[in-house]
């Protein structure tokens, strides 16, 4: 069969400053390139189209997607991108009605029948690394693919749902992404060491919290499964040969949660003698001194970690379990050993006023450790718990659209939360950017990152801002958003520089509120059942 996958371009909903996103960061699409190389493995031909990286168009896609005649084509989704995957797969039946579309991805697990609308024919729930060529097998063969576990799709007219999918246990198991399908020369990550050429790597599956702006539970990620360290390795080992990529971004939710595993990593890095550098997300309870100190010698160059906020009700309320002070101590152990730290801060969670804003800020100005944060505004995604609240209109936040395009983090919010309106949010994210960042000591990191062009709009942006505070417009109808530097689930962020002085003593920490249930490691890696680190 000839498969051609799809991935349209999403950062240009941002405008102008998406342009400059772009080019300060593009990433790879590693669900695509792995299920691209499972079709592979199965004997079928198969191509990626990645409008993002090569500046694609939707109605180019299109127009490519059909003169390639494939047989089957599949699209993935976000929730706030899937409006871009509808749009391509209707483009593509308005002309070839007859080429069968598949979409899977976060948004179509979440939604399931919901998302299978008339231009889809097939909907994929969850991990389809069985399902995927199980499906394809099926169709080559003209066989009826209703014994393929983990679809939806439409029969005479009425819904067929073949129930969840195979549960991906052994991830060894699958093959490397198919890296060799993308242009790989197009991915670029921003970082203080410049914007490196980089692509992304999984190396285990899963986080056991249940924050509730994070879709955990419907993705069913509180399953943790774990590859080994000597796979992550080889696959590291031959991406640095094949394509001389030596940057890898770690998509694993909580990259130390299992400090053994991430320490093999390293250890194993070294041994093979590769020249590598690495990044990844985690929590702040789970950074510690000797394991950073240890994994910067294997190429660690940037750790990201979800501060949010500092008003102790709605801490408690987002149920991320990390008390405060532990990001006072990783970002200072992150300054002692070189290794750039992105925090990135909500606004708008459950709670949330003018003046608990307006704390968290104050916060940041006076937090010398650290460097760089982001105000994102918090997005009730389908599926999370703060998305249920706010359609029931608890804890007084309440939805305000189900447009899912309308769900980004920047320049757009969609509830209203006590008093403050969506207007009143961006206006906060507006006044945040401004409180930090016109200080003029904090435009060197962004220079350095973001280059003059990208720096100089920056910095138009404040100007922008200032004179609409000045003028008493609204910054709300100046609707900007900021350029891009991929941490995780960040995109496009604007990492703000906080503050370069020297590090403040840290209070001591206090203990970390332990989880309503014991972690197992995945067997057979890391001995006897564990708690995660911290
Ligand atoms: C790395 C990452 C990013 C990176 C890279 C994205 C990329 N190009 O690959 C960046 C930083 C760019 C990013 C951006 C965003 N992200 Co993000 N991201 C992730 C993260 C951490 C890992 C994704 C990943 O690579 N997973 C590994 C692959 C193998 O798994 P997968 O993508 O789920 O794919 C599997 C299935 O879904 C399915 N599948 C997927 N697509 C398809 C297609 C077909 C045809 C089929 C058959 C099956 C199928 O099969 C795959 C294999 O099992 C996830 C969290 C997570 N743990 O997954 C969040 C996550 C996907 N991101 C999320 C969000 C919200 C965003 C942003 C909207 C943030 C923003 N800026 O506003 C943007 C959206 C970008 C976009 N184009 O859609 C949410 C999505 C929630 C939702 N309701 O949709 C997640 C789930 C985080 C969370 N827990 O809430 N993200
Ligand atoms: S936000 Fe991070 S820690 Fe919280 S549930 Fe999601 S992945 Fe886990």
């Amino acid at each position: 069969m000839n498969v051609l996958l799809l991935y349209p371009t999403w950062t240009g909903v941002y405008g102008l400053f998406g342009h400059f996103a772009r080019r300060n960061s593009t990433w790879p699409t590693l669900n695509l390139a792995l299920l691209a190389a499972i079709a592979e493995r199965h004997g079928h031909k198969v191509a990626i189209l990645d409008g993002e990286a090569e500046r694609i168009s939707l109605d180019e896609m299109v127009r490519q997607a059909v003169e390639r005649k494939p047989d089957i084509i599949g699209l993935t989704a976000t929730s706030p991108f899937f409006h871009l995957s509808k749009a391509v797969a209707e483009g593509i039946k308005s002309v070839a009605p007859h080429i069968p579309i598949a979409v899977g991805g976060p948004h179509i697990t979440i939604m399931k029948e919901k998302a299978l609308l008339p231009a889809f024919d097939y909907a994929f729930i969850g991990e389809a690394e069985e399902s995927w060529p199980a499906f394809l097998n099926a169709l080559e063969e003209k066989r009826d693919v209703a014994s393929v576990a983990g679809i939806i799709f439409r029969r005479d007219g009425t819904l067929v749902s073949t129930g969840q999918p195979a549960d991906i246990t052994r991830l060894d198991d699958l093959p490397m992404p198919a890296r060799h399908l993308l242009t790989m020369s197009h991915y670029r990550l921003g970082t203080l060491r410049g914007r490196l050429p980089f692509t992304s790597i999984q190396t285990m599956r899963g986080c056991p919290w249940r924050c509730i702006f994070c879709a955990s539970e419907a993705l069913k990620t509180t399953e943790m499964r774990v590859r080994s360290p000597r796979s992550v390795v080889n696959e590291m080992k031959s991406v640095v040969e094949q394509f001389g990529t030596r940057h890898f971004y770690i998509v694993d939710d909580v990259m130390t949660l299992w400090k053994d595993h991430i320490l093999e990593i390293g250890e194993l890095i070294d041994q093979e003698g590769l020249q590598v550098t690495f990044e990844g997300s985690t929590r702040a309870n789970l950074v510690e001194d000797e394991v950073i100190a240890r994994l910067v010698k294997s190429g660690l160059i940037r750790l990201s970690f979800g501060l949010e906020t500092v008003d102790p009700e709605i801490r408690k309320t987002m149920k991320k379990q990390v008390p405060l002070e532990h990001y006072i101590r990783a970002n200072g152990i992150c300054n002692k050993h070189g290794v750039e730290a992105l925090n990135s801060v909500m606004i708008g969670l459950p709670g949330e006023t003018r003046e608990t804003v307006r704390a968290t800020l104050k916060f940041l100005q006076h937090a010398r450790e650290v460097k760089q944060a982001n105000f994102a505004i918090a997005v009730p995604y389908p599926g999370t718990e703060f998305h249920e609240l706010a359609v029931k209109g608890d804890k007084g936040v309440k939805l305000m659209t189900e447009d899912f395009s309308e769900y980004r983090r920047y320049g757009s919010a969609v509830t209203t939360v006590g008093d403050l309106t969506p207007h009143d949010l961006i206006d906060l994210q507006n006044e945040g950017f401004v409180s930090i960042y016109s200080a003029p000591w904090r435009w060197i990191p962004m220079l350095q990152k973001h280059g003059i062009i990208g720096g100089s709009l920056m910095l138009l942006r404040v100007a922008r801002l200032v004179w609409g505070k000045l003028f008493k417009r609204s910054a709300a109808s100046t609707q900007f958003v900021s350029l891009g530097d991929g941490g995780f689930g960040s995109v496009p962020d604007m990492p703000v520089a906080i503050d370069s002085g020297q590090a403040a003593n840290s209070p001591d920490l206090v203990q970390i509120e332990p989880l309503d249930r014991e972690l197992v490691a995945p067997a057979g890696h890391y001995g006897s059942p564990t708690r995660p680190n911290g």
